[in-house]
């Protein structure tokens, strides 16, 4: 699965109306959207995702703004998939982030920093998993 990563369209990003404007940048980028839904997380599902940050102080605001609102959640695939759309997202901090990503264009804060790119091959496969039946992967 190294040509697979793992997305999701942010809860501010979603309430600000970017979904649209964040797909065409994702798919103008080269990546195939393999799998896509809209959905919200419960905290226990946000929770789950997000445990290996369970000791970080940020945890407990990670949870709570994950849980805010609708997600939408996409499986991507391309070659080199996990650093190129690491790399088209920018950096964690959006005022850190490079002119032109898409967290540079649409996020507002280190917290509602619009969306999420899996870290590595493995979690990326786990993170597919976690938000979509194997059926639901096209
Ligand atoms: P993501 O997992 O969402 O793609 O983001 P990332 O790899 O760039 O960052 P990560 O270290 O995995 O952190 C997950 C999310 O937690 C929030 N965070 N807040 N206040 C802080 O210092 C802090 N650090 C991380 C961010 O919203 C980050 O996306
Ligand atoms: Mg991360």
């Amino acid at each position: 699965m190294a040509n697979i990563t793992f997305t999701m369209i942010k809860p501010d990003a979603v309430a600000k109306g970017h979904i649209g404007d964040i797909l065409k940048d994702i798919t103008d980028a080269g990546f195939k959207i393999k799998a896509a839904k809209m959905t919200q997380l419960a905290k226990q599902d946000a929770e789950a995702f997000y445990a290996i940050h369970a000791e970080r102080p940020f945890f407990k605001d990670l949870v709570e703004f994950m849980t805010s609102g609708p997600i939408v959640a996409a499986v991507l695939e391309k070659d080199n998939a996990v650093a190129d759309f690491r790399t088209l997202i920018g950096a964690t901090n959006p005022a850190e982030a490079a002119e032109g990503t898409i967290r540079a264009k649409y996020a507002e804060s280190i917290d509602a920093n619009a969306v999420h790119g899996s870290d590595s091959d493995e979690n990326a496969a786990i993170e597919a998993a976690f938000h979509f039946a194997a059926k639901e992967i096209f």
